[in-house]
């Protein structure tokens, strides 16, 4: 008895000592692996607040939270900034959550923040846009659509709502905001494609996401190009902005609004005839597949690696691609035609 007492009073102090070793060294102790779905913590860090986009996501995740027991929150900073998440994300590492999921808005500019996550053995997913050329900081990325051709159906789009002639504006989020920009890249790619030779992209602007500031915008756009033939704007929140100030300033249908949005918000244009078409996709499949891939990666059931697959109740199997990236969806169109099918 005094022997087993003897050798485990070490044992129990040095783990005890743990803690102070880590603070000593300027670390936090790693996150403990998390046994059952129901001790798996997740937390998913939206790119701003009062946003709906990031309403219907949470729903994704709280089904899945509902399907697997995982514990789930959600928090987003103020605005959409490149470095706005900074805090929230080392506020989540301290808390200890086995994952954090999130919409960043930055490609770069959060990487020592994923990488001390990463080291607390944190599972870094990377929710509805990925980190282009940071890959390393986080462990997979969930995107809504195969995004290499987000940017050249915004372009098909447009140029089949003008005739394929005239000149057309960007109306952007942030700046830095990695989903948008890699679409923008993708529709600047496009317009080299001679079908669209007539067509000229003037100008790009940025709203931020702020509903004010891209509605300032996009007035300024009408009042600047007087023979302003459109405007994409791939961000739910501009091409809402958008659609008002062409309505506000009877310029439809000479000005024709699309880009990404709502079914919810874009309703009452589609229906009063400001905007035509639009495209998107059911976002809380993202926060759905999300909640199902970091629960599995924390449990450590899968590598989040190229050819893993996993299974959902709800929309079947997954494969992660090349860079650990899922594909939740099909993108959709919506019409006068479809968008009372839809309500998100
Ligand atoms: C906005 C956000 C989001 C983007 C959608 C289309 O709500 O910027 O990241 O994916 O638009």
């Amino acid at each position: 008895m005094e022997s087993v007492t003897m050798t485990n009073k070490p044992v129990l102090s040095f783990f005890a000592s743990l803690p102070l070793f880590f603070a000593a060294c300027g670390q936090q102790p790693p996150v403990p692996q998390a046994e059952t779905p129901e001790q798996v913590r997740i937390v998913y860090i939206a790119k701003n607040v009062g946003n709906p986009y990031f309403d219907s996501i949470d729903r994704g995740f709280q089904k899945a939270a509902e399907e697997l027991g995982f514990e789930f929150t959600h928090v987003g900073p103020p605005t959409a900034e490149a470095t706005s998440q900074l805090p929230l994300i080392r506020q989540q590492i301290q808390r200890g959550v086995n994952v954090i999921a999130i919409s960043p808005n930055s490609t770069d500019a959060l990487n020592q923040a994923f990488s001390r996550a990463m080291d607390r053995g944190i599972i870094v997913l990377s929710v509805n846009s990925d980190i282009t050329g940071s890959e390393a900081h986080r462990h997979g990325a969930i995107l809504p659509m195969d995004f290499n051709i987000t940017g050249s159906s915004q372009i098909e789009l447009m140029g089949s709502l003008i005739d394929y002639e005239g000149k057309f504006a960007i109306l952007s989020s942030t700046t830095d905001a990695p989903d948008q920009n890699f679409w923008i890249e993708g529709m600047k790619e496009a317009l080299n494609d001679p079908q669209y030779e007539n067509m000229e992209l003037v100008t790009i602007v940025y709203g931020n996401d702020d509903p004010q500031k891209s509605l300032v915008e996009a007035e300024a756009l009408l009042t600047r190009y007087p023979d302003l033939r459109g405007i994409i704007s791939p961000t739910t929140v501009g091409i809402a902005a958008a659609a008002q100030a062409v309505e506000s300033a009877n310029r439809a249908p000479q000005v024709q609004v699309t880009g990404l949005g709502t079914p919810n918000q874009m309703r009452r244009f589609i229906e009063n005839g400001t905007v035509e078409a639009f495209a998107l996709w059911d976002p809380s499949n993202v926060g759905y597949v999300a909640g199902h891939l970091g629960t599995l990666l924390a449990l450590g059931q899968l590598e989040a690696e190229a050819g893993a697959r996993l299974e959902t109740p709800a929309f079947g199997g997954f494969e992660l691609g090349e860079n650990a990236v899922v594909i939740a969806g099909p993108p959709l169109v919506f019409t006068k035609e479809n968008i009372n099918d839809f309500h998100f």
